[in-house]
């Protein structure tokens, strides 16, 4: 599949920092040393609806990984997927009476146009689940050789107890696991399981749901936890430097990835960093698809506001808090953007180096957005009521807010 446009990442002066970013699996900070070119894997929609706030908001806090890393002068090779093809995109179609594929490519492509009118970098492979189709189905096969899997009815399990590092993404107890199993796509109640949680690796083809080949594993499609992991594993290879997502994918979806590229290479850690986004509410529940309680990134911009805004409100939250989103996170955003686009529209200003500074160190301290934004609020204000006469310095830090935080001003 083909991403989307990248907006110009301004270069900026002085000198970029090293991350340090909140790891779900040793519950701590971690500095990440990434070399030359820094890996990350971020997990991708599924499209059977439009992006909502709480989706972007968490690709926001991914994108500020980037832009952190590239600050620090490296490249950053980042890998994205499209599930398009899951059990809630197959129901949405059938209950819309459209075609499921058509369906996932129009939710796609509204995506792609949510996230170049955010100003989100784009992955450097973007790949769906039925183009890993392919790739998926020697890794499954590998497994079930080595015993790690087995075959329950014509369907492939992974075997959670292949791996001796399993539970060290989400460090909970088996309870929970399983009631969020059953929550999210497992299906711990099935009979003949070795585990109750052992997740499926290959479903095998149902009376009218589309079936891929699977060589020995007969027709079929693949399950959720090995399609990331066949991306990955195939664009990025073991130990890259952080697996992400919103943290309802912590367990089961990153703990079973882990788990199945572990057992699959032998090597450990799969990601040196497990990194996890808050949820963002509507109306005091997580927003969700299954729920229907969202606003959507298109909506707004088709109702003219400002996506520089759209993006304040996302940054106005840390990364990892849930937040709720109301008209008023909204108004607050459309404020800040207009008294720093005043800010900037003039020649000169107060001085912007310390400023750049306070920017680069909040968001390398665990991506602390907010107090980048309260550090640029500072300036702006300093400089919409007194002025200042460093000339050049509100266009320094119009290419910071730009570079750092991906807002265009
Ligand atoms: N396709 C899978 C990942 S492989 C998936 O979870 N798709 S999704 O469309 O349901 O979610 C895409 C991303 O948005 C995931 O990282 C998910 O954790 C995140 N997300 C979903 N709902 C919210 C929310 N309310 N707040 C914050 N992030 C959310
Ligand atoms: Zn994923």
């Amino acid at each position: 599949m083909h991403a989307w446009p990248a907006s110009e990442v301004p270069a900026l002066p002085g000198q970029g920092r090293d991350l340090r970013i909140h790891d779900t699996a040793t519950g701590g900070l971690v500095s990440l040393d990434p070399g030359p070119v820094a890996r990350i894997y971020v997990c991708g929609i599924t499209p059977y609806d439009a992006t909502h706030l709480g989706h972007a908001a968490t690709y926001n806090a991914f994108d500020l990984v980037q832009r952190v890393w590239l600050d620090t002068k490296r490249q950053v090779h980042y890998v994205q997927n499209v599930t398009d093809i899951d059990d809630p995109l197959l129901e949405r179609a059938e209950r819309d009476g459209i075609d499921w594929a058509a369906l996932a490519e129009k939710e796609t492509a509204l995506f792609r146009e949510d996230m170049t009118a955010l100003r989100m970098l784009p992955p450097r492979q973007y790949i769906g689940a039925v183009e890993a189709i392919p790739g998926i189905v020697p890794l499954v096969e590998r497994l079930r050789d080595a015993g790690a899997a087995y075959e329950l009815e014509g369907d492939v399990y992974f075997s959670v107890e292949s791996d001796p590092h399993f539970g060290e993404v989400s460090h909970l107890d088996a309870a929970a696991m399983r009631l969020l199993s059953a929550e999210r796509g497992g299906d711990p109640d099935r009979p003949g399981k070795k585990n109750p949680l052992d997740p499926m690796l290959w479903m095998a083809a149902r009376e009218g749901e589309p079936s891929w080949d699977g060589g020995s594993l007969g027709r079929g499609r693949p399950g959720w936890h090995i399609e990331c992991v066949a991306i990955a594993l195939d664009h990025l290879g073991m130990g890259f430097d952080v697996q992400g997502g919103g943290s309802d994918l912590a367990f089961p979806h990153h703990e079973m990835g882990a788990s199945h590229a572990q057992a699959l290479t032998g090597e450990f850690p799969m990601a040196k960093a497990y990194v996890h986004a808050g949820m963002v509410a509507l109306h005091g529940e997580k927003m969700s698809k299954s729920k229907g309680n969202l606003v959507f990134v298109s909506q707004l911009r088709r109702d003219g506001v400002d996506p520089a805004a759209i993006r304040l409100a996302l940054l106005a939250h840390h990364y990892r808090a849930d937040w709720e989103w109301t008209d008023q996170v909204l108004q607050d955003a459309l404020d800040r953007v207009g008294r720093w686009r005043a800010a900037v529209s003039r020649p000169d200003g107060p001085p912007a180096e310390a400023l750049v500074d306070e920017i680069r160190e909040a968001l390398a301290a665990d991506l602390d957005a907010p107090a980048a934004l309260a550090a640029v609020d500072r300036w702006a204000a300093l400089q919409n009521e007194r002025g200042g006469t460093d000339e050049g310095a509100p266009g320094v830090v119009s290419r910071a807010v730009d570079a750092l935080l991906g807002v265009a001003l």
